[in-house]
């Protein structure tokens, strides 16, 4: 079935302290520069462009006393912005999409969205699962971290972003792609129940069976379901321009029918594509790839 909705705002979030690599910030460029704005007018949405956040060039990280937590306050004073313009966009009824940067812009994202949704439902499209604290954290980075925050888990600061409440609920979260997971990320999980299908689980039932599954999942006792898709989810075969590449992941093509499942479910209420590295890419074709994921998640169908 046909969207209805058909006012969609998008937002780009130049952002990469949160990850180890610069280069990440450009993503939002990148993929605009991949058509994206076009791709969604032939869908016949109506699209307004509010253009980019602006982050500030940090000169050095170790800004936080007693911490490990890279770039702390510009992230944060980012995220908070992200969270009122995302709520702004809601508010109005529009469909948000945001482009990163990096995975730490999720938190702003989730805090907008918690404004006007109670029950959140999250997939986490991700080779990676982001739910360390500064803790297990082995980096530091804060994208490694952002589902982690956004259930409440992590500093102050960044839990805060938006209002102190957790910002979605660990049974309303599922992830998908997982086959890099910290020590301190598996315990993590597995105490707080969160549905994670790995690559152990895609190889065995096959994408369409997953999404199906985290379909089913993310719609009980949800009054909308988020999307974040890093494109490290993806395999870096046909997404390479990422900062983290981990191999044997979802191809795009799994990838696609995932989204033409989501689509054709018609449950996903807003939507971010995170971590694209046009630095470390292959003639952009990392942005195209979103691009490709953002059409058949908003309905473009082969025929
Ligand atoms: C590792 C960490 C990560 C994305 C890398 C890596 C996290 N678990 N997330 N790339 N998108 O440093 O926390
Ligand atoms: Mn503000
Ligand atoms: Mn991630
Ligand atoms: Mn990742």
């Amino acid at each position: 079935k046909e969207r209805e909705n058909k006012e969609l705002s998008l937002i780009g979030v130049p952002m990469d302290l949160g990850a180890d690599r610069r280069g990440v910030d450009m993503g939002p460029s990148s993929i605009r520069c991949a058509g994206v704005e076009q791709r969604l007018e032939q869908l016949g949405f109506v699209v307004a462009d509010e253009g980019d956040l602006v982050v500030r060039r940090a000169k050095h990280h170790s800004d936080v006393p007693e911490s490990n937590l890279k770039y702390l306050y510009e992230i944060v004073r980012v995220n908070e912005e992200l969270c009122e313009a995302v709520a702004g966009i809601a508010g109005r009824g529009r469909f948000p999409l945001v482009l990163g940067g990096d995975h730490s812009i999720a938190i702003g994202t989730l805090a907008g969205l918690r404004r006007h949704k109670t029950n959140v439902g999250v997939i986490w499209y991700d080779s990676h699962g982001d739910v360390n604290t500064a803790e297990t954290s082995p980096s530091g980075n804060i994208h490694g971290m952002a589902l982690a925050v956004a259930m409440g888990y992590g500093h102050p600061l960044l839990t805060g972003i938006g209002g102190d409440r957790p910002k979605v609920k660990p049974e309303h979260v599922v992830i998908i792609g997982a086959r890099s997971l910290d020590p301190g990320e598996r315990v993590f999980l597995k105490r707080l129940g969160v549905t994670v299908f790995t690559m152990h689980e895609v190889d065995r039932l096959g994408i369409s069976a997953v999404t199906e599954r985290a379909i089913d999942f993310v719609s009980k006792g949800t009054d909308g379901v988020h999307l974040s898709l890093d494109l490290d989810g993806v395999d870096p075969k046909d997404a390479p321009g990422v900062g983290t590449p981990v191999p044997a992941g979802i191809t795009l093509r799994e990838s696609l029918l995932a989204m033409e499942l989501l689509a054709d479910a018609g449950i996903v209420t807003s939507a971010e594509f995170v971590e694209v590295n046009p630095t470390l890419d292959i003639q952009n074709q990392t942005a195209k790839a979103a691009v490709e994921l953002i059409a058949s998640l908003m309905g473009e169908k082969i025929m």
